[in-house]
């Protein structure tokens, strides 16, 4: 196939409820939507998940656009393109900007399976018609409102509650959930907002039979999370730290980490994503796909990714309306009981819904092959 046209929309989406980290506060959601055509008139549609500022990685929308539009495309414009697994290859001269790259490189595995009449599901190699969803809750100040929040999400039936905590918001509130809900798979995420100075307060977490605590140490550790693990019975799950394919060796080898948090963005593509996870279900370490606050398209990536044989716990792949009043696609994601029904639809499955995504762009930029 024949990269021709590459069109970028900036948008602007307001969450319907804010969303607290260790590191800040979401409520407009401002990302890049990208689509791809090729010169039978085939497209594909892929997002940048990098945020508005950089508190979760270095990457942010501005620099997304800098590096797609003066880097990336020039690269893949008027190019010839037999599988998308060549992209990554196409983009290994430029450092780092994973999420950036992942923007370009999901748009074309869209286009492929369009172009090739297949599920991207089934194009990675995926098999499940269905997959488990879990969720991911904010930091409420509150712990009564958080209690009844999990509830709500408990009661439509996630099936894997995740809370994210920090220094001053944390064993009591676990303690809290644990008597509220002695059996729903639970688990926290602290963004690395600890170090090993609170190896003490990050033990006490321990008594509360946790599926796991993701990213407790700093964001570009892999050392101080071996020197955790060892002290905790609670599996560590890295996030932040890892980029690649190398960086999951290194923390599996290290013992820093006994799951992964696989996000497409965050390595750089589904190519190195579908590496990750080949690599780890040879080591049977289990991973899940992990969230960032996607619109529809990127949601619809994750759902094909978690198609796959080793995503065997479930991500943080909520339903839209869990984040929007209306979302950039037809139908939307839906999640019932727990599940996500994966589209049968070539690509990524769900059609872009165009009233509504400009509704929500703010500016338009438009590229051509010569
Ligand atoms: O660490 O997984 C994270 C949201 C923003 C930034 C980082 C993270 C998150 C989430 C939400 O946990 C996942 C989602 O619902 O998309
Ligand atoms: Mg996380």
């Amino acid at each position: 196939m024949i990269i021709k046209e590459i069109n970028i929309r900036k948008m602007k989406m307001r969450m319907k409820h804010p969303f607290t980290t260790s590191f800040g506060t979401f409520q407009d959601k401002d990302f890049l939507l990208l689509e791809v055509k090729d010169e039978l008139g085939n497209t594909g549609w892929g997002e940048s998940v990098a945020f508005h500022s950089p508190w979760y990685s270095e990457e942010t929308l501005e620099t997304n656009l800098h590096m797609i539009r003066d880097f990336l495309i020039p690269i893949v414009l008027g190019r010839e393109i037999g599988h998308p697994d060549e992209v990554s290859e196409l983009f290994a001269a430029i450092r780092k900007n994973n999420m950036a790259k992942s923007t370009l490189e999901g748009a074309i595995w869209d286009l492929y399976a369009k172009r090739n009449k297949l599920t991207l599901a089934k194009a990675l190699g995926g098999e499940r018609d269905k997959i488990e969803v879990g969720i991911s809750i904010g930091i409420h100040e509150n712990i009564a409102n958080l209690v009844e929040t999990v509830r709500g999400f408990v009661e439509e039936g996630y099936k894997r509650i995740k809370v994210k905590i920090k220094p001053g918001y944390d064993v009591d509130v676990i303690r809290e959930l644990r008597k509220n809900f002695p059996d729903v798979p639970l688990m926290a995420d602290a963004n690395s907002a600890y170090t090993l100075d609170d190896i003490e307060l990050l033990k006490q977490l321990d008594e509360f039979n946790l599926t796991m605590i993701e990213q407790p140490l700093a964001s570009d550790d892999i050392i101080d999370h071996a020197k955790l693990q060892k002290q905790l019975k609670t599996p560590i799950c890295l996030d932040e730290s890892i980029h690649s394919l190398e960086d999951t060796r290194k923390a599996i080898e290290l013992g820093s980490t006994q799951i992964i948090n696989i996000k497409i963005g965050r390595v750089g593509g589904l190519t190195e994503a579908k590496k990750i996870h080949d690599y780890c279900m040879e080591r049977q370490i289990p991973v899940w796909c992990g969230g960032m606050l996607e619109s529809g398209i990127g949601r619809a990536h994750n759902v094909a990714l978690t198609t796959l044989p080793n995503f065997i716990l479930p991500g943080d792949t909520a339903g839209s309306s869990r984040y929007w009043e209306e979302d950039v696609i037809t139908p939307e994601v839906v999640a019932e009981d727990g599940y996500i029904t994966v589209p049968t639809a070539y690509g990524i499955g769900y059609e872009p819904n165009l009233k509504a995504m400009n509704k929500f762009t703010v500016d338009e930029l438009h590229f051509k092959a010569e």
